[in-house]
């Protein structure tokens, strides 16, 4: 069933001011029992709306809670989906504003660049990697808007699946000169590791979170247009970050991604 359009625009506003204003807000599903999963995507639609009315633009999707790690981390037994806006870009080696955000935490990801769109239910990973320009290390940075990081998968979806900062740094690689499930990932915060995984804990394969988005898009009569930047998860759990904190994500054989919270 669809929320209302007031339901729809009562959530969003709140979601809205909740990362304008940089606080926190308790799970949606409390305030709304209506909201399901895909009563979030709707949530999303109008946050889409109404940043593009702002003047932003989407550059891209993600899958997010792809990995037994983060699956674990948040309590939470499938993925969500969301939308990559270009004010959510950051340069490799800057400075991350911390009075944007609220209890941000960092995770290292698999990125794909695609040269042609991908639409359809029931891709390949064939089909992906040849619709695939460059894939390229990222660092997403997360920061729920939900009290102690808390939610449900419906409110985190409402809440465009946490999305808030991105970057990506190291090489871009052409997708078919690396075995794409055994990059081994470290995460250091000011010298110090945090975090260990490899690729293949996202979905055994990252491109299977790229099949994912395609079949989740094409429920919803959408494609991934070519050019479209695509994170496909965590690929270990998210760690916290601070202010003065610096970061750096190592790749192996693909570069590493490193930028500081100011
Ligand atoms: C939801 C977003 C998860 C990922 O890469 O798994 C995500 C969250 O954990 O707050 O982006
Ligand atoms: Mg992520």
């Amino acid at each position: 069933m669809s929320l209302s359009e007031e339901t729809r625009k009562k959530i969003t506003a709140r979601i809205l001011d909740a990362q304008d204003t940089v606080h926190t807000i308790g799970k949606l599903t409390d305030d709304f029992p209506e909201l399901g999963v895909d009563e979030g995507y709707e949530v999303q639609d109008e946050l889409r709306r109404t940043w593009i009315a702002r003047g932003d633009r989407q550059v891209g999707v993600k899958a997010g809670l792809t990995s037994k790690p983060k699956m674990e981390q948040m309590g939470v037994k499938l993925p969500g989906f969301g939308l990559l806006m270009a004010s959510m870009s950051r340069p490799e080696n800057g400075v991350i504003e911390m009075d944007q955000l609220i209890h941000p935490r960092i995770e290292a990801e698999i990125a794909f660049v695609l040269k042609d769109e991908l639409s359809g239910a029931d891709l390949s990973i064939e089909q992906v990697i040849a619709a695939t320009d460059y894939v390229i290390p990222a660092v997403e940075v997360i920061d729920s808007r939900f009290e102690k990081f808390k939610f449900d998968l419906p409110s985190v979806i409402a809440d465009n699946t946490s999305s808030a900062r991105y970057v990506t740094g190291g090489r871009p690689l052409d997708p078919r000169t690396v075995d794409l499930r055994t990059i081994g990932v470290v995460i250091e915060k000011n010298g110090e590791i945090q975090a260990l995984g490899a690729s293949a804990a996202v979905l055994n394969h990252p491109a299977n979170a790229v099949i994912m988005l395609a079949k989740h898009l094409a429920g919803r009569g959408e494609v991934i247009p070519a050019g479209s930047l695509i994170l496909t998860g965590g690929i270990t759990e998210a760690i916290p970050v601070e202010r003065g904190d610096n970061v750096i994500a190592r790749f192996q054989d693909m570069g590493s991604v490193s930028f500081r919270f100011g």
